[in-house]
């Protein structure tokens, strides 16, 4: 059985991960409009995968007894800059759900919760994948500065990074 502690814990990581995709799919609208296809698809995919990752943790609070909530989400920006700015806040983002995912880790050995321990390692993986990939990324946009020819090879080799992850929900 949850605590009323992780089962408040877990809600609100619902809400994070909800409001992640939600961003993401702001960024998607965004590259969309200004035509670039590849960076939109790789934010459609990371809009997907925080889906995912919201939804595994909604049937994880609710197998376990509890009641896994849906909360009203704070609308994301729409307007992101520039591609090395959009990234930085991806970054940064994820720095801050990594945290989130942090907590959660302690509560639950606090509460000696090991089966939620053991769920959320996933995510402790996850985010190390994520904060990883976000870091190459924007390498890849240092490297590029303003070169137009090299935006245009991004915009296209970013296609290749847009996997779907392994693991899915109640997998
Ligand atoms: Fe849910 O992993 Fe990114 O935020």
């Amino acid at each position: 059985m949850l605590s009323e502690r992780m089962q408040k814990a877990l809600n609100n990581q619902i809400k994070i991960e909800a409001e992640s995709s939600q961003i993401y799919l702001a960024m998607a609208s965004w590259a969309e409009g200004k035509g670039l296809e590849g960076i939109s698809q790789f934010m459609y995919g990371q809009s997907d995968e925080e889906r995912m990752h919201m939804l595994k943790m909604f049937k994880y609070i609710n197998e376990r007894g509890g009641s896994a909530v849906v909360s009203e989400l704070s609308k994301p920006a729409s307007e992101f800059g520039s591609i090395k700015e959009m990234f930085k806040t991806l970054f940064k983002h994820e720095v801050f759900v990594s945290q989130s995912i942090n907590e959660l880790v302690h509560i639950s050995l606090e509460d000696k919760d090991y089966a939620t321990h053991n769920f959320l390692q996933w995510y402790v993986a996850e985010q190390i994948e994520e904060e990883a990939q976000a870091r190459t990324i924007l390498d890849k946009i240092n490297l590029i500065g303003d070169d137009k020819g090299g935006l245009y090879l991004f915009d296209n080799d970013i296609k290749q990074l847009t996997v779907v992850s392994s693991v899915m929900p109640g997998a």
